[in-house]
């Protein structure tokens, strides 16, 4: 069971793109922090609530692992890690507690310009390189079609230049690098933003007063955005 703790840990990115948005959000909410931005471990100052700042991609297993309790990540990275949690059979850990309004993008599909694209059935038996499988996993079984998945870390859009795939799935935003790569974005299987995850169990001690103060305040400061 997960150790009883008075304060609050939110996990955001060290840096990259929500790095700065994230800590903006939180500074607007009223908290600060004593240590500086190059360490791992923000310490709560105006409030018993510490940051801890990690790679993105951690920041689902930190807080089903209970080491943090809430995260600012991309819904795309959130749904992706409980995705491959589903298909190996672990319980939902985490959820999404609000959008936040700032990282967006949408992960697409995208084909070589060449293509005459008339829909999702064309995918049937192509191989198709991406960084989010269990997602496009997903959304094939869906579309029922059998295509293969192959994940790449990294360097997606330059797979079908390389012949190691016919298509992918990955992150656009404003487009330019599929058009660098001659693909075109022809369908859009999830419009993502980062968001505020944290657990899927209630907390039963100090922080779950924490916790609520928290969504307050954010809420107030995204109400002031729009
Ligand atoms: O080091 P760490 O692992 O923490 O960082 P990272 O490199 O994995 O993540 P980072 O900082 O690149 O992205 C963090 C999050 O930002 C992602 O998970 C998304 O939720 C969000 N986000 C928003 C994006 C983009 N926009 C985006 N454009 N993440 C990646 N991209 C990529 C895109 O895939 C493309 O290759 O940026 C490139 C440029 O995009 P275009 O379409 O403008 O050319
Ligand atoms: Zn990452």
């Amino acid at each position: 069971a997960p150790a009883t703790r008075d304060r609050l840990r939110i996990a955001i990115q060290k840096s990259g793109r929500l790095a700065e948005p994230a800590r903006a959000l939180l500074t607007a909410c009223g908290l600060s922090w004593r240590e500086s931005r190059d360490k791992l471990f923000c310490y709560g100052e105006s409030l018993p609530i510490d940051l801890l700042l990690v790679r993105d991609d951690d920041i689902p297993g930190l807080i089903a692992d209970g080491v943090c309790d809430f995260g600012v990540v991309g819904r795309n990275e959130l749904d992706e890690q409980a995705g491959e949690r589903a298909r190996i059979g672990l319980p939902q850990a985490f959820r999404e507690f609000r959008a936040l309004g700032f990282g967006q993008c949408r992960l697409m599909l995208a084909v070589p310009d060449s293509w005459d694209w008339q829909g999702p059935q064309q995918l049937q038996g192509q191989r198709i390189a991406t960084s989010y499988p269990a997602i496009l996993a997903q959304w094939l079984q869906d579309q029922a079609i059998d295509a293969s998945v192959v994940e790449l870390s990294g360097s997606v859009e330059i797979a079908p230049r390389l012949g190691t795939a016919d298509a992918i799935c990955d992150l656009v935003s404003s487009g330019a690098t599929l058009a660098a790569n001659q693909l075109k974005p022809v369908e859009t299987l999830l419009d993502s933003e980062a968001v505020l995850a944290g657990p899927s169990r209630e907390f039963e001690d100090e922080r779950a007063g924490l916790a609520a103060m928290l969504l307050r305040r954010i809420d107030g400061v995204l109400k002031l955005k729009d």
